[in-house]
């Protein structure tokens, strides 16, 4: 209406036009649906046009849709682990599940090959997959090395699954079935998908942590989320972006935003986190500013479940034979 600035989208839309091409009924419904798909998998509340692009990744999309679904019930996709680590002793405090498809023909694919963001019906049979399995992992480990402490196993929630009316369903049936203790799980939503409707990022943020399990925000300095509305965000951890660590730690303003960022996670309780360090040196500024934590290629690249065992036996070996009577 004239004089009036568009409202935001309150649902998400798909939005398919006739045009002589188009056939049948049942064509354009289609059409509509594959874009309202990726209204939805943009985040939602957003209105999306088909266009025939769309088309030819639609039917590749459902070609690789039907080999991840055999991917699944062959178990060809694995969960790596890349370990947390305390700056101060390289040890590591936890892990993130990172999700991988063990291809027959290929080597290791990661999602962002397979995982088409656009995929609404795969990511929905991932997602749960690699929390179920994330938590079954960790909650193993803590019952074989209990001197492991305040391990945390961090899980990404993509932006279908915290979109998802069943995720806090599916967390409570995940931690009675898996019995890990809700603390040791930590789930990441990184800064974008936490910015798409703050009001219900804060609300459920807040249930999880009702659940005592751990949040935290992932990505954090590319999403913009303000310090505002970081504040109204019930958070354990905030995980530094990659590239503030990687190609600014040298530029004088970027040390600037992240000694501010560890300044106000002292102030509000919050533990940092620096992602993506791959060089000794940004390791030494990091922890020079007063960061706990770290993960990236440095430390570790993500491993395989087997080879993160080996890590947590080496690294709770010593203590263990020592309370031991031998
Ligand atoms: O945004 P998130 O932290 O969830 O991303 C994890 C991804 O980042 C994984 O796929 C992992 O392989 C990759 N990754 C982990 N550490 C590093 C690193 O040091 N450098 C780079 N470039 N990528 C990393
Ligand atoms: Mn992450």
């Amino acid at each position: 209406m004239e004089g009036h600035a568009p409202r935001p989208a309150s649902a998400s839309v798909g939005i398919a036009l006739s045009d002589p091409t188009i056939e049948r009924a049942d064509d354009l419904v289609n059409d509509a649906e594959t874009a309202l798909r990726r209204a939805q998998s943009l985040g939602g509340k957003r209105a999306e046009l088909f266009h025939t692009a769309m088309h030819t990744r639609a039917v590749s999309r459902l070609q690789l849709e039907d080999e991840l679904r055999t991917a699944l019930n062959h178990r060809q996709l694995r969960v790596y682990y890349q370990p947390i680590v305390s700056l101060e002793d390289r040890k590591t405090t936890g892990f993130e599940a990172l999700v991988r498809w063990q291809h027959p023909a290929h080597s290791l694919i990661s999602p962002d090959r397979f995982l088409d963001t656009e995929d609404a019906g795969l990511i929905a049979a991932v997602d749960p997959w690699v929390l179920l399995e994330a938590c079954r992992q960790a909650s193993r480990w803590r019952t074989e090395y209990p001197l492991l402490g305040a391990f945390k196993m961090a899980v990404n929630i993509s932006a279908l699954h915290f979109a998802s009316p069943h995720l806090l369903d599916e967390i409570r049936a995940i931690l009675r079935e898996t019995k890990i203790d809700p603390a040791a799980l930590q789930l990441e939503i990184t800064d974008r998908i936490a910015m798409t409707d703050p009001q219900r990022t804060a609300d459920l943020l807040l249930q999880f942590q009702r659940l005592h399990v751990s949040t935290a925000i992932d990505d954090y300095g590319t999403g913009g989320t303000s310090l505002t509305h970081l504040r109204s965000f019930s958070i354990d951890l905030l995980k530094i972006d990659r590239p503030l660590v990687t190609t600014r730690l040298s530029d004088r303003a970027s040390r600037d935003v992240i000694e501010l960022l560890l300044k106000l996670g002292r102030n509000w309780e919050i533990e940092v986190a620096a992602q993506g360090i791959e060089k000794t040196g940004q390791c030494e500024a990091l922890r020079e500013l007063g960061c706990r934590l770290g993960q990236g290629y440095l430390c570790s690249a993500p491993i395989h479940a087997d080879a993160a065992t080996h890590l947590l036996r080496a690294q709770v070996a010593p203590s263990l034979s020592a309370s031991r009577p031998v």
